[in-house]
């Protein structure tokens, strides 16, 4: 997801790594790696050219501050680099926010819903996922099944709405659209139901029959939340179909779907100001936990290259029972756990979605997002399930014919039982270091600077990794390209040391 843009601000950073100033020269060049980045993203081009000039004004112009206090009243000195990533940050921000998160209500306070959009963009899909998303804030949605010319249309909205518990309300035969969303609105006014979804009709391309039909839906049913639905895949052309619709209809907001599918992103960072209508929620996958509010600070953070913890958060937080999760990691900090606590880590980070996506939100492990290998789980949980419980509490009962039965059982090599086992202890043992004493986050070398717009050096996310049994740190190659970035950083702090040392 949006490797292309985080590429191109990695590279614009890397420029700067060594200089002292920012000046027009090492600016321009910084600029000009973000430049191809955004073009290659399919960003539209006046955008580009705006967003460029404004970056350029203000990391020019203002005077940096080299110093700055953390929360904790320490000194942190910022780079030149570090400053232009946050300026880049703001004007990134600003690009696509701001962003009001609350769907509204109407008069009789139902949060009416009516998605429209292109076929084939996610429409039906992100109803089901909107839903879900109300179900649980604990409202209760009714789906309306208003496209009755795809064949199969009101079936697919109904199986989707079943496996979700959701009521689906679907039409006469011969019953024409606007008839069958005022009628859903009469009944989920009468039945109690607090919010209705409408999912209309696509076509192909805009048509005038289409914006007809839409124009009479809205009419009917006065949606409070008329949300177009577009395809991120289409690049720079969901941009011009969002700016035709907005144009015919007046639009609360946009859905951004399978943003999971495109390495480019262009359309998340111009729809904004092409059409002056914000993203409201994106789309990552096509089952129906994948639907994110839209915030424009995490996806900026992620495009930079520094994760997005607030998101993270709020993953772990529909996944976790958080009081549970607290007691484990109270517990785990003491050093006291088993290969069951690390079976139950990995199931959660399963629920929270693909590891890519969870790494990707993770401040420095975003690099490393398309290396994982999702299998290295599962063969985590094979080895600890063949595992007695008793093996599980206590590895180190686990003698060389144990290995051989565990291998065994759950089709592995001994070799990999025998790794696994290692990795747990180092694991635990790590994690009795960091609970002594101190905060858990000051003992991982770099993390207690880490400031917003603050990369920390030296941070080595692959050897943290493999500390952690399940996490492919392990994988050479992987290690291979992080050491190659970091030699290279460390090539050039040398560098400017050096050039420091001259000037003095
Ligand atoms: N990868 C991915 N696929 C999606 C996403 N949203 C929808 N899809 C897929 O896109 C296709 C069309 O979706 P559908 O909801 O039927 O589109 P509609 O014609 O606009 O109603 C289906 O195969 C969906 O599974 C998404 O966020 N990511
Ligand atoms: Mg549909």
């Amino acid at each position: 997801m949006l490797e292309t843009l985080t590429d191109g601000f990695k590279r614009a950073r890397e420029r700067l790594g060594g200089v002292r100033i920012l000046d027009e020269e090492n600016v321009r060049e910084a600029l000009g790696e973000v430049r191809a980045s955004l073009l290659e993203a399919d960003v539209d081009y006046s955008v580009v050219k705006d967003f460029l000039a404004r970056v350029q004004a203000k990391a020019l112009g203002e005077k940096i501050e080299t110093r700055v206090k953390d929360a904790q009243g320490q000194q942190l000195k910022t780079t030149p680099g570090q400053h232009f990533v946050a300026v880049c940050e703001e004007e990134l921000v600003a690009l696509m926010g701001p962003v009001d998160p609350e769907l509204a209500r109407d008069e009789a306070g139902v949060t009416s819903i009516m998605l429209l959009g292109l076929q084939g963009v996610g429409k039906t899909t992100v109803a089901a996922k909107l839903a879900r998303h109300l179900t649980k804030e604990g409202r209760k949605p009714l789906l309306v099944a208003a496209d009755v010319y795809r064949p199969a249309a009101v079936l697919q909205l109904q199986q989707l709405g079943a496996s979700i518990d959701v009521p689906v309300h679907a039409g006469a035969e011969g019953e024409a659209p606007t008839s069958i969303c005022s009628a859903a609105r009469e009944r989920a006014r009468t039945a109690g139901f607090d919010a209705i979804i409408y999912d209309t009709a696509g076509r192909l391309a805009i048509d005038d029959d289409l914006m007809a039909e839409l124009e009479g839906i809205a009419e009917a049913t006065k949606p409070a939340n008329a949300l177009l639905v577009c395809d991120a895949l289409m690049g720079r052309d969901a941009v011009n179909v969002a700016q035709a619709f907005s144009e015919r209809l007046h639009l609360d907001g946009l859905v951004l779907t399978k943003l999971d599918g495109d390495s480019r992103g262009g359309a998340a960072l111009a729809v904004k100001t092409v059409t002056g209508v914000p993203i409201k929620f994106i789309g990552t996958g096509e089952t129906v936990d994948r639907l994110e509010a839209f915030r424009p600070e995490g996806l900026a953070s992620r495009i930079l290259g520094m994760g997005d913890i607030v998101g993270l958060v709020k993953d772990f937080e529909e996944v976790v029972d958080t009081q549970k999760a607290e007691e484990d990691a109270e517990r785990m900090l003491k050093g006291q756990f088993g290969m069951d606590d690390l079976l139950t880590q990995l199931k959660t980070i399963q629920k929270m979605g693909p590891l890519k996506d969870v790494l990707g939100k993770l401040p420095m492990f975003g690099d490393m997002a398309d290396q994982v290998d999702e299998r290295e789980l599962t063969k985590v949980e094979s080895m600890i399930q063949s595992m007695t419980i008793d093996e599980r509490q206590k590895p180190a009962v686990i003698d060389k014919s144990r290995t051989q039965r565990i291998a065994r059982g759950s089709g592995r090599a001994a070799k990999d039982v025998t790794d696994l086992i290692t990795r747990f202890s180092q694991m635990r043992k790590m994690m009795a270091s960091l609970g002594s004493g101190g905060g858990l986050l000051s003992k991982i070398p770099g993390m207690g600077k880490l400031s917003g717009a603050g990369m920390p050096g030296d941070l080595d996310p692959a050897a943290l990794m493999g500390g952690m049994p399940g996490m492919p740190g392990g994988n050479r190659k992987m290690r291979r390209a992080q050491n190659k970035g970091q030699n290279k950083r460390k090539r050039k702090s040398a560098r400017a040391a050096r050039r420091k040392g001259r000037k003095k």
